[in-house]
């Protein structure tokens, strides 16, 4: 078969190696990025993936940011961002022009599997009667639209997308399980054939939405054991121990990427549209979303325990990326946390290993010589080297670890003031 691959991204790039890899079909790519495209064509991997690294350097692997290469093809896969807009309402537009780009193309016995995450009723309310509309033909019958959500987990070395069990739905039983053979002949694990659509879409919503209340439940924990006095990472840890029935979560200076912090907000708001209100996972997401400002409110009270203000000390933010040992600014905490420290005048040098274009510092030592207070937003572990030694060397008198990360009775030791996100 033909088989393209719509988004060239973390999700697309990886599947498109492996079917190419895995299978003798004929593989296609398109992606409006024409500079993605170049570095794809020279088999330079545009994305942080060991795996999808390895496969580029052999697959064979046609690539165009002009979407005329999709056409004719036995199936499109749509692998687009779904993001969501300032007031954290789902933006479907990426979606909504891939699947325009694929009706121009789209034939009689021509099938169609969204990956993207989308909320329940998209392909049913959107997806599908925009391709009957553009293209006269009717889903169902003279095409089929799947839905299989992605699973890619970044930077993981362990689970790929040869690897992860997947979950798809369609509008027939015939198209499921057709469907559903083809994503077995590269995934060697379970392909679960599930009842329809909506089911499908439903599944990866809740998975990330489980992650995020129960981050949302141990950040609620950390301002309470904070005032009680309690450590939550020595409560969890113990918690941990119970073989059933438990699974940990650390707080943190706050939820980024492109999943976990935006999935909740696709069923939120289509709830709403039907008329129910998702009370619980709203408070999950506010919980969530008042972390940096927590951060920063812990970061003023450690300074005003050495009678410095915010205002004009220099102040050292440890990473931008929302996830250690990628480079990935989506939902950052960090971007939040350096929007307040400006606000506050603080005296503000950044450094990032990943992002040297948004580091005002070249060095941890270069940003430690300078700095009176750290703020750790990132566990990247470039910075695990932060011993109370170094930073008393420094003459740093404040530690934030928003990651909980450094070795707090190791600087404590130096009388520095350690304050960790519950901790
Ligand atoms: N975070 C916490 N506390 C935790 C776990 C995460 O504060 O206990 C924060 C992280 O610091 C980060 C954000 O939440 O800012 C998201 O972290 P994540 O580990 O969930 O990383 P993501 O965004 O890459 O999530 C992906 C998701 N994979 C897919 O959607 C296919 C998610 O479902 C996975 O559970 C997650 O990877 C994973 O397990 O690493």
């Amino acid at each position: 078969m033909k088989v393209s691959v719509i988004g060239l991204g973390y999700v697309g790039l990886p599947l498109a190696c492996a079917i190419a890899k895995s299978t003798t079909h004929n593989v296609v790519g398109f992606d409006k990025s024409e500079s993605k495209i170049s570095k794809i064509k020279n088999r330079i991997c545009p994305i942080d993936d060991f795996q999808c690294e390895q496969d580029l350097k052999i697959v064979n692997l046609e690539c165009s940011a002009n979407p005329d290469i999709i056409n004719n093809s036995d199936i499109y896969i749509i692998c687009v961002p779904t993001p969501v807009l300032n007031d954290y309402t789902p933006d479907l537009s990426p979606i909504k022009n891939a699947v325009s780009t694929v009706s121009k193309y789209l034939q009689k016995g021509q099938n169609i599997v969204v990956e993207s995450t989308i909320n329940p009723g998209v392909c049913d309310e959107i997806v599908i009667p925009l391709l009957e509309e553009l293209t006269n033909l009717k889903a169902g019958l003279d095409f089929d639209v799947a839905h299989c959500p992605e699973r890619i987990n970044p930077g993981d070395p362990n689970w790929n997308v040869y690897n992860i069990p997947r979950n798809i739905g369609s509008t027939s039983k015939e198209g499921t399980k057709m469907l559903a053979e083809f994503y077995r002949e590269f995934v060697n694990n379970s392909i679960n054939e599930m009842p329809n659509l909506k089911t499908t879409e439903a599944t990866k919503i809740i998975e990330n939405t489980f992650r995020d209340i129960n981050i949302a439940l141990v950040n609620e924990l950390a301002k309470s054991f904070d005032v009680l006095g309690i450590d939550l990472l020595a409560v969890i840890k113990g918690a941990a121990n119970k073989p059933f029935a438990f699974m940990p979560h650390y707080p943190s200076c706050g939820v980024g990427g492109h999943c976990i912090p935006v999935d909740p907000y696709y069923l939120i708001e289509r709830a709403k549209q039907s008329g129910f209100d998702h009370k619980f996972l709203k408070l999950a997401r506010e919980i969530n979303n008042s972390m940096p400002e927590y951060t920063i409110d812990k970061l003023i009270d450690a300074l005003n325990h050495i009678e410095k203000p915010i205002k004009n000390t220099p102040i050292g933010l440890l990473g931008m990326s929302y996830k250690a040992n990628v480079g990935d600014l989506r939902e950052s905490p960090s971007i939040k946390l350096k929007s307040f420290l400006e606000e506050k005048s603080a005296n503000l040098f950044i450094y990032d290993p990943y992002f040297p274009e948004l580091s005002n510092t070249n060095s941890i030592d270069e940003l430690l010589e300078k700095c009176d207070a750290i703020l750790l937003a990132t566990d990247h572990k470039e910075f695990k080297l932060l011993s109370g030694e170094l930073l008393n060397k420094k003459n740093v008198k404040v530690v934030i670890d928003g990651k909980n990360f450094l070795n707090k009775d190791d600087i404590e030791c130096y009388n520095i003031i350690y304050k960790g996100i519950g901790h």
